[in-house]
């Protein structure tokens, strides 16, 4: 009998790349997305339309809201998956100190709903919750992993924290086989354009194709260990095929800055000689607390699930210009 999973957040990045690869193991997906007049399915055509698969005609989608405690328990009982895949969030780290009550319900109280939801309809279902290396803060250590002390600086980190705790907390008061990966940056093509790496490659194709001349960023001294979301995907979904739930940092190891970034994406399309001539600091991007650097240390995930990164810095950053040269020839930006 085929395996099924839920996963929430499934229009976002890390959604598509993950339906794919649960596709091909032969599950039946069913995919949560909010109400709206048009569904933004675009991510999931991309990886379509790239691979040359059909994702969207295999998938269901049921219409829910994660913090909307009703929809989530509703689905939950009338699917028992076996697997829910907690994708859904406010993931935008700098917004979050405007948006900080919507990103605190999205955020903490919606793996609060979904753990209910378990407890009380499912309690056999494995839950992956999508953690994250922003719960680090400015750590003491500059390498981080499982036993690094948490002190989250933004909103979305700290909301992420509750989403954590809450998490382990289940699966030690209800023996509910819940982990929670702790990943640290992982970016694609489908990387939504308010990230710096994206707005980074999206301004490169643009200039390179004479339709901008400059972009605008805050901090470029940030440091991050930036990995691929398709090799990301996989430790996902190895958490959840262990005999015992457990929390797994996830990381290439190996520490860029936005400046490293920019420099290898401009010397990609011939431009990198004067990148410094096409970026303008504009203080609106600076943050009012900074993370200036984070990079994690897998070596458990790498022991206990046998995952590794399978794609390098570099080979990232021209994946994503390439894919917006692409895309901007033939739509415009
Ligand atoms: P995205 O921002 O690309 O996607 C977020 C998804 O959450 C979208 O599908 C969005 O749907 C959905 N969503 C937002 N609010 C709700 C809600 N109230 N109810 C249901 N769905 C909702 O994130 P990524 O794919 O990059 O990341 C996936 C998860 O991993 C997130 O939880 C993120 O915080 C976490 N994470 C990401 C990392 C990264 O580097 N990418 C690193 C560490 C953790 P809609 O289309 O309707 O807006
Ligand atoms: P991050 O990613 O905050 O790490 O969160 P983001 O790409 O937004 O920022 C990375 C670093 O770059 C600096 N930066 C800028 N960032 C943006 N967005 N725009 C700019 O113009 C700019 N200039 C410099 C930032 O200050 C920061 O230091 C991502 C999200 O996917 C989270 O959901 C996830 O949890 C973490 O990664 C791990």
């Amino acid at each position: 009998m085929k395996k099924t999973a839920l996963i929430t957040g499934i229009t976002g990045q890390d959604g598509p790349y993950l339906v794919k690869l649960l596709l091909e193991k032969d599950y039946k997906v069913y995919g949560l997305i909010r109400r709206y007049s048009t569904p933004r399915l675009d991510n999931l055509e991309y990886l379509q339309k790239t691979y040359n698969i059909n994702l969207i005609d295999n998938i269901e989608l049921v219409v829910g809201d994660v913090t909307d405690d009703s929809s989530i328990s509703q689905i939950i009982r009338s699917i028992r998956p076996q697997e829910v895949y907690n994708l859904a969030a406010q993931s935008f780290v700098g917004v979050s100190w405007d948006l900080n009550k919507l990103t605190t319900e999205v955020n903490a109280i919606g793996p609060l709903n979904i753990l209910n939801a378990l407890k009380t309809w499912s309690p056999h279902t494995r839950l992956y919750q999508a953690s994250t290396s922003e719960m680090f803060g400015n750590a003491k250590t500059s390498i981080q992993n499982e036993d690094t002390p948490f002190k989250p600086r933004s909103p979305y980190g700290i909301a992420k924290l509750y989403g954590h705790w809450i998490t382990v907390n289940y699966r030690d008061s209800y023996g509910i086989h819940a982990s929670s990966g702790i990943l640290f940056n992982h970016e694609s093509p489908i990387r939504g354009k308010e990230f710096v790496t994206r707005k980074i490659s999206t301004g490169v194709a643009a200039i390179k194709l004479g339709l901008q001349k400059h972009i605008r960023l805050g901090n470029l001294d940030a440091r991050r260990d930036w990995g691929y979301a398709e090799d990301y995907v996989t430790a996902m979904w190895s958490m959840l095929q262990q005999e015992k739930p457990d929390d797994y940092v996830i990381a290439t190891g190996n520490l860029y800055s936005v400046k490293d970034f920019l420099s290898i994406a401009f010397d990609y399309v011939g431009l990198g000689t004067d990148w410094e001539s096409h970026v303008i600091v504009d203080q609106r991007f600076v943050r009012p607390a900074e993370l200036y650097q984070l990079c994690g240390n897998a070596d458990k995930a790498r022991n206990i699930l046998g995952w590794e990164p399978r794609t390098n810095f570099k080979d990232l950053v021209h994946l994503m210009v390439q894919e917006d040269l692409k895309r901007i020839e033939k739509f415009g930006i």
